[in-house]
């Protein structure tokens, strides 16, 4: 089995149902639910389920959805199917925000409580110490609203999970590195000192979905609400680059746990902040987005993985099975094994770190503007508890 073997003295466990990831968003849509079999394909094909505690988890229930989100929301997802008509002529909107980034599609409500009892099947594996390491790769979908979906995402399966550790956990620290802003987790815990949220993303006000989180968004204005600075934003330029992006992490997320002192750490890992992403803009390469995972595996606290976005299928799933080997601790071959299925999906590159396409977005990122963005951040975090 390419040798690969359990890690010595700690537990990981993946969380994976393969009923989702037929589901279809429809033709022209980004998202591709398909990229999760082309990443658990990879993740066998090196042997790494040897190496990890595999579960198949059950939907979650309405009520379990329920703990997040509004009760009509979700007998909403429940009922609607795709040929019902839920345009709103006096708004002049689809209901709870359904469309074309959010489309309904068949099965829609299926998907949608199967990503989530993911995520809570991973948080409770944590909670309850069966693992150290808990991987959701269909999960991570930051953007959805207590009351409405949001870009591509209608169950905010991050919530609930951490939700589910706030019951064991006096502090989580919740990690972003989606090239898209964490809004929907963000506003959730905006007013807690229980959650500190930290997203790094490109950031333009007018231009870049959703357009919210600039540096100086950092909770609740007022200083004696408790969540007063424990939203933390890292808004970045197009075209940023992997030494610049790895130590810019660093820099941040290390003063982060320093000062905060969480007792989980909650890694979505969305992969469209990598260079030739159909959505994303920024030059990050396989090996260090990856970085940013062992960086915070180093921490030895309980860590729940999970997905995001990533909109080119066959550099999400090399990313997130590289991140996979990561969490085991194995090292596995730049080759990926002959035996993989659909190799002849990736064309020339049958490798794990495939020269990405950088050819369109130019670096907007200078040194001078990268220091104050971590200046920023620490000036927030002078003001929390030592
Ligand atoms: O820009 C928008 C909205 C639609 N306009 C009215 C503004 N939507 C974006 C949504 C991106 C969602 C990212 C999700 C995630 O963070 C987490 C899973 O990765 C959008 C874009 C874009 N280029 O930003 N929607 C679409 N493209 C889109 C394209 C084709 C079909 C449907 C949606
Ligand atoms: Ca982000
Ligand atoms: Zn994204």
């Amino acid at each position: 089995n390419n040798g690969i073997k359990k890690p010595k003295g700690y537990t990981v466990s993946y969380h994976a149902n393969p009923e989702m990831e037929q589901m279809h968003f429809g033709q022209k849509h980004p998202m591709k639910p398909w990229r999760l079999t082309l990443t658990n394909k990879i993740v066998m094909a090196y042997g790494m389920h040897e190496a990890m505690d595999i579960y198949i988890p059950r939907a979650a229930s309405s009520q379990e959805l329920k703990d997040f989100h509004r009760g009509d929301y979700i007998d909403f997802l429940q009922r609607v199917t795709p040929s019902d008509n839920t345009w709103d002529p006096d708004s002049q909107t689809y209901a709870y925000n359904t469309g074309d980034d959010c489309p309904i599609f068949d099965g829609l409500y299926n998907y949608c409580s199967l990503y989530a009892g993911a995520s809570l099947d991973a948080a409770r594996k944590l909670t309850n110490h069966q693992s150290n390491i808990a991987i959701n790769w269909s999960g991570g979908l930051h953007h959805a609203k207590k009351n409405e979906a949001s870009g591509f995402c209608y169950i905010n399966d991050i919530v609930l999970a951490i939700l589910q550790l706030l019951l064991h956990h006096p502090r989580v620290l919740y990690i972003d590195i989606d090239v898209h802003h964490g809004d929907g987790v963000e506003q959730a815990f905006w007013s807690t000192d229980r959650v500190m949220t930290l997203s790094f993303h490109k950031y333009n006000r007018a231009e870049f979905f959703p357009g919210t989180g600039a540096l100086d968004d950092t909770g609740p204005l007022n200083n004696a609400s408790p969540g007063a600075h424990h939203s933390l934003n890292v808004p970045l330029h197009d075209g940023i680059e992997d030494a610049q992006y790895i130590k810019l992490f660093e820099d941040v997320v290390k003063p982060c746990v320093r000062q905060y002192k969480p007792t989980a750490i909650v890694l979505q890992c969305g992969a469209d902040s990598l260079g030739g992403d159909r959505l994303g803009c920024f030059n990050v390469n396989i090996k260090a987005h990856g970085a940013c995972v062992a960086f915070v595996k180093k921490f030895n606290l309980p860590l729940l993985v999970l997905g995001g976005g990533g909109y080119t299928p066959r550099n999400v799933a090399k990313a997130w099975a590289y991140e996979t080997s990561l969490c085991i601790g194995a090292e596995v071959h730049p080759n990926l094994p002959a035996h993989t299925p659909f190799l002849e999906h990736f064309g020339n590159e049958k490798t794990l770190f495939p020269k990405l396409d950088f050819t369109r977005y130019e670096n907007k990122n200078s040194r001078v503007y990268l220091e104050s963005v971590v200046m920023g951040i620490m000036e927030q975090l002078r003001y929390l508890q030592g």
